[in-house]
């Protein structure tokens, strides 16, 4: 018996050492160590047919062949897999490569940035404040009565009576003024609310960027040099200026601010476009500066208003200004 099972492990060393894959392997763990048809088995089988003093000797014997050969299954079924070559996956070198994907600034925020980066460049600071706002700071504080249109349900949001979404960042300078003494140099941006349709010139939520200073001894003519220079900054140096008469509650006397620019095509060839309004704007109504605590006599002050999505819209030539908010990535994705 003892002499069956050495040469049954030497034959099945020497398969196991032949086998060329895991399925040889397999086939060759069957024929040997397999429960019902394999040879060990049958050996065993024989096993009661040995006499009580041979049967412990061969039953070790056979417990150290199958253990034997199963290591010696897995061992070359080791070297197999370390010798086959590595396969990689399915692999497609001609497929374009995946590009990293990176987020862009939103050309409205850009449109901010800018405006904010020349008005620091100009002395300004920033200043915000809330968007829930009263009556008072939205209206009445900058000369606007409850029965301006503006004021309207029609027109502004409101959360409860004289709770509501600012309808223009003016609040903020307000509340601003209210805190602080002149001089007063701030830019504030910050998101606005209205009643409004959303079209492609509309959004009910818009950004806006105003302006504000206040100080002894400013005119009209710092009001104008000051804009036009902006204006020159964000558009081009040949850029024209052109300040219309208009009306705002909260200035007198007030303007629209337009712009004639001039496009640079890329053969070199110039062509002007037509006037552009760019923002509204004026010298700060005294009423305004009386209201905060101010002494309207001594102190003047200047403000305008802008809205940046219109200045991204002009900027880029967008027709609609829905695509700035439908956030397709083709589309944002090329305002970098
Ligand atoms: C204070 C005093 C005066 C801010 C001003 C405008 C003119 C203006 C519009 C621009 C486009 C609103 O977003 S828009 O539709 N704004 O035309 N804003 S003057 O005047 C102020 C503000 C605060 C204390």
């Amino acid at each position: 018996m003892i002499e069956e099972l050495r040469k049954l492990q030497r034959d099945a060393l020497a398969a196991i050492r032949e086998a060329r894959d895991a399925a040889d392997l397999e086939r060759i763990r069957v024929r040997y160590l397999g429960r019902r048809e394999g040879r060990l088995s049958g050996l065993l089988r024989g096993l009661g047919r040995l006499s009580a003093q041979e049967r412990p000797a061969a039953g070790a014997a056979a417990n150290r062949a199958k253990r034997s050969l199963g290591d010696a299954l897995k061992g070359r079924l080791a070297e197999l897999a370390a010798a086959e070559p590595r396969r990689e996956p399915d692999l497609d070198l001609t497929l374009p490569p995946r590009r990293k994907w990176r987020g862009t600034i939103h050309p409205v925020s850009q449109a901010v940035d800018d405006i904010w980066t020349i008005f620091r460049g100009l002395g300004f600071t920033r200043a915000r404040g809330p968007e829930v706002d009263t009556e008072w700071y939205n209206f009445v504080a900058l000369n606007t009565p409850l029965d301006h249109p503006a004021a309207d349900e029609q027109d502004t949001l409101y959360l409860a009576p004289g709770l509501l979404l600012r309808s223009h960042t003016s609040p903020v300078q307000i509340r601003t003024m209210e805190k602080y003494p002149p001089p007063i140099r701030i830019i504030a941006p910050g998101m606005v609310y209205r009643r409004d349709t959303y079209d492609a010139t509309h959004t009910p939520a818009f950004a806006q960027i105003e302006g504000l200073v206040v100080d002894e001894g400013v005119t009209f003519v710092d009001f104008k040099a000051t804009l036009a220079e902006f204006a020159r900054r964000f558009w081009g140096p040949g850029t024209q200026v052109r300040f219309r008469p208009s009306f705002f509650p909260f200035t007198e006397p007030s303007a629209e601010v337009d712009v004639k620019r001039v496009i640079v095509r890329e053969d070199g060839s110039e062509e002007e476009t037509d006037w552009i309004e760019i923002m509204g704007a004026g010298m700060v109504d005294p009423a305004v500066l009386d209201n905060v605590g101010y002494d309207s006599e001594r102190y003047t002050g200047w403000a305008f208003g802008m809205g940046p999505a219109r200045v991204a819209l002009l900027r880029h030539g967008v027709r609609d200004l829905r695509l700035f908010y439908e956030n397709d990535m083709r589309f944002l994705g090329q305002f970098t």
